[in-house]
């Protein structure tokens, strides 16, 4: 199986380059950001708990978040792989996905981070703002946030992954094709 953890701060193009992905290699792709989105429209009981969090740019919690990728996970059995976006973003995520493919036989293959600085992580989410009607795309003290987040407790999964010997960097910065040939050549090697 091949599964690939796709990671980067806020805006960095992982919703992006996991459509190619998806495309390329045929894997199941488990965006944790989606799967909340679907919830809050669907006004469930989680959407409408998760949609706070989400709208002031913070994290929801980790039980919440693995509880999903756990179901996710037995509803696609058959998977020849799965792309996971946006999870884990803690190291009690990295940890429970570890255990979850462990049960299933797997493992993640490698981590691909798309490295993009913050004034252009700003610019585009600003900018996917104006059409998107995302809250947490809306001003940058929200935006600023997320950032805040993802240094925290996210960017610490760099490490989690290196001692694995897992972890790949790739500039996040350029055109979406560059990018996308970057990544396919680390998943090819
Ligand atoms: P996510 O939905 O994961 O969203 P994201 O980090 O904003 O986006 P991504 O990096 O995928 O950016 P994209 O490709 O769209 O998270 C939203 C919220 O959900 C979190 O803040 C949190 O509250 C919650 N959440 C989700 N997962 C969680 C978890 N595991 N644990 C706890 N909470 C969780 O790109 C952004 C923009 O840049 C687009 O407009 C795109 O067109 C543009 N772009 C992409 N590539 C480009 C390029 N090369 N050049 C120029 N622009 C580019």
């Amino acid at each position: 199986m091949l599964n690939l953890v796709l990671f980067g701060p806020p805006g960095a193009g992982k919703g992006t380059q996991s459509e190619k992905l998806i495309a390329k290699y045929q894997l199941v792709h488990l965006s944790t950001g989606d799967i909340l989105r679907g919830e809050i429209k669907n006004q469930t009981t989680l959407g409408l708990e998760a949609k706070k969090l989400m709208d002031a740019g913070v994290l929801v919690p980790d039980e919440v978040v693995i509880g999903m990728i756990g179901n996710k996970l037995e509803e696609n059995k058959s998977a020849k792989g799965f792309i996971f976006d946006g999870f884990p973003r803690t190291t009690a995520q990295a940890e429970a996905l570890d255990k979850l493919l462990a049960g299933k036989n797997t493992s993640v293959k490698m981590m691909l981070a798309l490295e993009v600085d913050n004034e252009e992580l700003t610019k585009r989410l600003l900018l996917r703002g104006k059409d998107s009607g995302r809250a947490d795309d809306s001003n940058e003290s929200i935006i600023r946030n997320r950032i805040n987040e993802y240094n925290n407790k996210t960017a610490p999964l760099k490490d989690y992954y290196t001692a694995q010997g897992k972890f790949h960097g790739v500039n996040g910065i350029g055109s979406i094709d560059d990018i996308f040939a970057s990544l396919c050549s680390l998943i090819d090697k």
